[in-house]
């Protein structure tokens, strides 16, 4: 008896032989998002050029002397029309990095093109359920282009990764009240994954009783917390000469882990039905649920007037964004 279950679930990841590709691939396989019992059908997507598909036979030849007992099967494409086949639970990493004398607009449309073919292969050929989280930058308009890319798939099966950003809010105010992660909770972090990003710790806990605003005074969290977590991906790339890529692939297997198996409190980049005076279909970190099957934006929670005006800034960002990639919509 192998003790593991029938069930296999299909994964697509764009961008499978990039840094966080490389990061993310393993966690998957070992279990961290589906569970130590459930198999995997895995679709590694990668650009068609002939040093980067090498590349990615590379990966492939790695996971396979893993011996991992839940890869049922591994395919590598070049074509998302091919790798997005009935995919279930959706990657979307591979983006092209922000260039020399390339501005932030050229990035998006650059960008907003790749999503936007994605879009249209996920609309054609993903299962109806797909769950799609989308790492690559502008995260946020990015899977908005996917998803307006998409017309007969629910807008709910479109998400983009904020969860670096609630993790890096955890891991400080843990460290700050010399506590663990793990007793943290009700952090969240709103608007564009940008600089403008603003976490909120109104409705925080520590040890699911004490609030954190009792706990942290304003001006840490404004003067610490807040740039901190808005500066780390900079202080990462200074340090290390590298964007972060293992802590975003973590953040990601955390994203889909919770989508999947349900949690009572997160931050996931989502559409908005216009919560919180969010525009409509704008895709901005929003505090969330999930029951294992979809994600909830929780509701009625009281906003001060500074928090809405830091969120509002983020916000109108979005909006730019959206305004610039209008045409390739
Ligand atoms: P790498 O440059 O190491 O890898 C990117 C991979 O994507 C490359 O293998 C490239 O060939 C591939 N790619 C490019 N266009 C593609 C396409 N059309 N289809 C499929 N694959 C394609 O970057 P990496 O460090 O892995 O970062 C990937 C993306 O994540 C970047 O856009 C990066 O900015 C973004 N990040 C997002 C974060 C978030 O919190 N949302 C944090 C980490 C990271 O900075």
């Amino acid at each position: 008896m192998s003790g593991l279950n029938e069930k296999t679930v299909k994964v697509s990841v764009t961008g499978a032989s990039g840094q966080i590709g490389y990061a993310i691939l393993f966690r998957i396989l070992n279990g961290d998002v589906f569970g130590k019992n459930v198999k995997v059908d895995l679709q590694l997507i990668d650009i068609n050029i002939d040093k980067i598909q090498k590349a990615l036979h590379g990966v492939a030849l790695e996971l396979e002397d893993c011996a991992f007992p839940l890869l049922n099967n591994l395919t590598l494409h070049s074509d998302p029309h091919t790798g997005f086949v009935d995919t279930e639970y959706c990657f979307l990493i591979g983006a092209k990095p922000r260039g020399p004398g390339m501005e932030r607009k050229d990035l998006l449309k650059a960008n907003g093109q790749i999503f936007k073919i994605q879009g249209v292969a996920l609309n054609e050929k993903a299962s109806r359920n797909v769950k799609v989280v989308v790492v690559g930058n502008p995260a946020n308009t990015n899977a908005y282009i996917a998803m307006m890319c998409a017309p007969d798939l629910s807008k709910e099966n479109f998400s983009a990764m904020m969860r670096l950003d609630h993790n890096r809010a955890v891991n400080q105010v843990a460290s700050k009240l010399d506590s663990n992660v793990n007793r943290v909770s009700n952090i969240c972090v709103w608007g564009n994954h940008s600089p403008t990003m603003v976490v909120d710790i109104t409705n925080g806990l520590l040890n699911g009783s004490n609030n954190l605003k009792d706990l942290l005074d304003e001006e840490w969290v404004e003067g610490t917390l807040q740039p901190t977590v808005a500066k780390r991906g900079a202080k990462i790339i200074d340090q290390r000469g590298l964007s972060s890529a293992a802590s975003a692939a973590s953040a990601a297997i955390d994203h889909m882990h919770d989508w999947v198996n349900g949690t009572l409190w997160t931050t996931m980049g989502v559409p908005s039905q216009g919560e919180y005076g969010i525009p409509e279909d704008i895709i901005s970190g929003f505090p969330v649920n999930c029951n294992g099957e979809r994600y909830s934006i929780i509701q009625n929670l009281d906003i001060s007037d500074a928090l809405q005006k830091k969120i509002s800034i983020s916000i109108a960002e979005l909006r730019e964004e959206q305004e610039n990639i209008k045409s390739l919509l």
